[in-house]
């Protein structure tokens, strides 16, 4: 994986047309698959920041397909926003720059596309929830970005990562990562692979109902980490859904899993002291009531009911690829640390173990609500 610094980020940006002349390019956030650079152009234009993103053609193998979600879902969401009369439209989605040859996007002469986006200014993606107030402003935001592309015309959305959320394929790879053991890691890693490997028979539930047709497909994000969301820095609302690379059709469940994954413990992901990971009630019950605020004009009976097994579910998942990732030698997501992949799906897996011994208050609480 290409690190940020290999790049010349200025003379990239010089190739959209940003209206002024480019003066920094800054590797920027925290994501664990793009490199994003905050872009400065001389700030005697308006405006003069943007993100710039070289787009991670080994997570993503169609690039051209990818961006083609990526304008219909831009498109649709500025123009809905602006119809109903926001008149902060503009910072409540995402809007592509397009180069100066009048494309969506750039490939550079080493075969790596590029894009970028105007800056959403006064708004933050948090790495780690603060207050039930933040948790309840994600999941209202995630929620209104469903309702928003509930809509979207043009067909189904290209599916950029296949079997993104297929759980049971996920724990299929695992399975083989461990039969490998490619890079001798499984001896260092007895608890963990235990831990998979007794939850193997819960894997199937959300894709067996999306098959037999009990729960719909809709256009969903599929990556609602705490962190894709910017809250507005003054008011806290969730003002832009961001990261939309796996915008595609899903279940809903998927987003409001990784919102409890990502929204409810005290804790970073990678998180060294696991005595620190823990699902908070609270954060839970103000994920459940900012999503409900959004989203219960459309959620079937049962995507209600299933909200809290989806927080087990996808935190079991993401858990699961960090692990198979550690297994494989660290070939998927962004790694600083030897063992970082590890660190991360233990944090995983000891959030599930809370999720799962509060399990019967996170189904009462939604049932009641
Ligand atoms: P990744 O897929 O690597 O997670 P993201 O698209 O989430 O990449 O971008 C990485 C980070 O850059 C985000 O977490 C956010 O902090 C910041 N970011 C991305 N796009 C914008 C934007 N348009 N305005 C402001 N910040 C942004
Ligand atoms: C990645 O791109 P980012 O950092 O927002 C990953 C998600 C994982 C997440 C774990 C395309 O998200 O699926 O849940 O890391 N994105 C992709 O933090 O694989
Ligand atoms: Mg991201």
């Amino acid at each position: 994986m290409g690190s940020p610094a290999a790049h010349d980020a200025v003379a990239i940006a010089r190739e959209f047309a940003l209206g002024g002349e480019v003066v920094t390019a800054k590797p920027y956030g925290s994501g664990h698959i793009n490199d994003t650079y905050l872009i400065e152009t001389n700030p005697g234009h308006a405006p003069h920041r943007f993100v710039l993103q070289r787009i991670n053609h080994n997570v993503f193998r169609r690039p051209d397909e990818l961006m083609a979600n990526v304008e219909r879902v831009c498109a649709h969401a500025h123009a809905k926003l602006k119809k109903a009369g926001f008149a902060d439209a503009d910072r409540r989605t995402l809007r592509l720059i397009p180069t100066t040859a009048g494309r969506a996007w750039l490939t550079d002469p080493l075969g790596n596309r590029w894009r970028c986006y105007h800056f959403v200014h006064d708004a933050t993606g948090h790495d780690v929830i603060r207050s039930p107030e933040q948790a309840y402003a994600a999941a209202k935001a995630f929620g209104a970005f469903q309702a928003l592309l509930a809509d979207l015309p043009g067909g189904r959305l290209h599916e950029t990562i296949p079997d993104f959320h297929h759980t049971p394929s996920r724990f299929a790879r695992f399975q083989e990562a461990l039969a490998k053991d490619s890079h001798g890691r499984a001896a260092a890693t007895v608890p963990e692979i235990a831990f998979a490997l007794a939850r193997g028979h819960e894997v199937s539930v959300v894709v067996e109902a999306l098959r037999d047709g009990s729960l719909p497909e809709r256009v969903t994000h599929n990556d609602t980490k705490l962190n894709n969301v910017l809250l507005d820095d003054v008011t806290q609302e969730g003002i832009c859904v961001i990261d939309l690379d796996t915008v595609m059709p899903g279940s809903v469940l998927y987003d409001f899993g990784d919102l409890v994954r990502t929204s409810t413990s005290p804790a970073a992901e990678d998180e060294t002291d696991l005595s620190k990971v823990r699902m908070q009630f609270p954060m839970f019950e103000a994920l459940v009531q900012g999503y409900l605020a959004s989203a219960r004009g459309f959620l079937t009976p049962k995507e209600k009911s299933l909200l809290p097994f989806a927080g087990k579910l996808i935190t079991f998942e993401i858990g699961l690829r960090f692990l198979t990732d550690w297994l494989e030698g660290d070939t998927y997501f962004k790694v600083k640390r030897p063992g970082h992949n590890l660190d991360r799906a233990r944090t995983q897996f000891k959030l599930v173990e809370s999720i799962e011994a509060q399990f019967p208050a996170m189904q009462a609480l939604v049932d009641r609500s």
